[in-house]
């Protein structure tokens, strides 16, 4: 197999634009779509090269850029248990990004080849899936032209959620295997959530979903139709056809970050709804109160919820587990203490970006992770799945209870957050607990926060410690925010360079709103 004579054919389609940088960050590459060509295709090289580098297993390629404008794109590689992109691999993938001329390109791959020893010879795997965007399908075109280099057999997925991918990825890895993860199908996924769900509640539910107008909703109405009788949505702004509308007043970024309803949503009290973005792999709930207040429960509530759920029928089931809570700087602080003070669970704080909560969640038996975005999952570990499975209730209650946490483990995906999955999965503790929103929202008070975006002539001079609650660099400012901090009662602030956008953002919380806004304003001033 010659590389370079591979590429004579192809390169000049799909050469990188010379002024153009690219970066691998906490959600693969992002950027406007029509920039992302040269991108794309290198990334199909690469995700062909890790295939091989891993026997031949299959990789997936995602391409989408989430609660991102409609004009955007991105890409991101899926490992093979359907975990994001290794780290020490997402350094190759920002160097091909960034060649220029086709003899770099070789000189490159064949860098990395050499370096982890890959054979060339072994069969490589990949599936590839997209988002609602227009700009998708080229996009899609130009990763199989990389995926074609190096002889990689693929399939297309055309639309799916990310989560989506993410299970089809481990299925098919794990197809006739012991610990087979489900069909590697669409409709193995719907039959797997759907099973669960059965299992766990048999009083029909209802709820409205704000789909972005993203692809979550075409998909959440298919999950639907095999619940039939249980379960019954309404899904709000779903012109997934029309990608102009993609995310536009809309979806779980705009509600979380807005503290407003979408579009399209007008309100019963202490009805429960629940938006996605558009990619579905985050969700927020919320409801109003009878003065017609708005009541947000993000992920930092959905964390809370599941946490206190699943150590509760743990405790019911009769074993022990170790149960830990993963959150970012960006939880509020009343999650922390309330998930520190009253559930005495252990809380551990990561950097922003999925992939670092992940890895923290697999330490624990169940780890419960959530950015309070909305994105997070549930980890059950393998071997805790196994005692569950093996252990011999002695009571029915406890049988109950082994029941309910077998069933959780299948219908909360295990691969990454997942909208659909993390919905039903609130869906099932409100209907077993009997609560409304605002029993769920009882259980503690957030603090009054802000999340500010500053435009600055250079992120990258903004450096941080400590899971980013610090900064080290510019020198100086620390002690500055810590002094405006210092004036507020329950004051916290911290600032960081984005992953995904050109922008530094400042989070501020405090005792009341207008202290929050506040301290928002003196950090925003502080950081310009
Ligand atoms: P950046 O742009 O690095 O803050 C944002 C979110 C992350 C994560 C990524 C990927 C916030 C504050 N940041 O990252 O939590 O979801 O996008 O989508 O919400
Ligand atoms: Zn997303």
């Amino acid at each position: 197999l010659n590389i370079s004579e591979r590429l004579d054919s192809v390169y000049s389609a799909h050469q990188k634009p010379q002024s153009l940088q690219f970066q691998y960050g906490t959600a693969g590459f992002r950027t406007k779509a029509n920039t992302l060509d040269s991108v794309v295709f290198v990334v199909g090289i690469l995700a062909s090269l890790r295939s091989k580098y891993l026997d031949g297993q299959t990789i997936g390629v995602m391409i989408t850029a989430s609660h991102n404008p409609p004009e955007d794109n991105g890409v991101k590689l899926v490992d093979p248990q359907g975990e994001m992109l290794e780290q020490s691999w997402e350094q190759f993938a920002t160097v091909l990004a960034n060649v220029s001329t086709q003899h770099e390109l070789v000189v490159e791959l064949n860098r990395i080849i050499s370096q982890l020893n890959i054979d060339l010879k072994v069969k490589s795997r990949v599936i590839v899936a997209r988002d609602s965007r227009d700009s998708g399908p080229q996009l899609v075109q130009s990763t199989i032209d990389g995926l074609e280099v190096l002889d990689t057999e693929y399939q297309d997925f055309k639309m799916l959620t990310t989560p989506q991918l993410h299970y089809l990825v481990r299925a098919i890895n794990t197809l006739d295997s012991p610990v087979s993860y489900g069909e590697p199908s669409e409709s193995g996924y719907y039959k797997k959530l759907a099973t669960a769900f059965k299992q766990l509640v048999s009083t029909p539910i209802s709820i409205t979903v704000d789909a972005a107008n993203g692809i979550g909703g075409p998909k959440l109405i298919a999950l639907a139709n095999h619940l039939e009788g249980l379960l019954s949505v309404t899904v709000v702004n779903n012109e997934y056809i029309n990608p102009n509308a993609l995310n536009v007043n809309s979806g779980a970024d705009f509600v979380k970050t807005n503290q407003k309803l979408p579009q399209g949503i007008s309100p019963k009290p202490f009805d429960l709804y629940a938006s996605f973005d558009g990619d579905a792999d985050r969700v927020v709930f919320y409801y109003s109160d009878d003065d017609g207040v708005f009541h947000l429960l993000d992920g930092d509530k959905i964390s809370t919820l599941l946490a206190a759920f699943i150590s509760d029928i743990v405790k019911k089931s009769g074993i022990e587990a170790h149960i830990g809570v993963v959150q970012t700087a960006y939880a509020n602080g009343s999650s922390t203490d309330f998930l520190k003070e009253k559930l005495q669970l252990p809380v551990v704080c990561t950097p922003t970006g999925v992939k670092h909560l992940h890895h923290e969640a697999a330490k624990f038996d169940v780890g419960v992770y959530f950015e309070a975005n909305g994105h997070g999952t549930v980890l059950f570990a393998d071997s805790f799945i196994e005692t569950l499975k093996s252990t011999e209730p002695s009571t029915p209650d406890e049988q109950r209870a082994l029941e309910q946490l077998i069933q959780l483990s299948n219908l909360i995906n295990q691969t990454v957050g997942d909208a659909i999955s993390d919905l039903l999965a609130v869906l099932v503790v409100l209907t077993i607990k009997q609560w409304d929103p605002s029993s769920w929202d009882a259980s503690y008070t957030d603090l009054p926060n802000k999340l500010a975006k500053v435009i600055v002539p250079d992120r990258n001079i903004f450096k941080t410690t400590d899971a980013e609650r610090r900064l080290t660099s510019p020198s100086g400012l620390q002690d500055k925010i810590d002094a405006s901090v210092k004036k507020y009662t329950r004051g916290r602030s911290f600032v960081r360079a984005s992953g995904t956008e050109d922008a530094v953002r400042v989070y501020a919380e405090a005792g009341t709103r207008t202290e929050a806004d506040e301290l928002s304003q003196e950090v925003v001033g502080l950081v310009k």
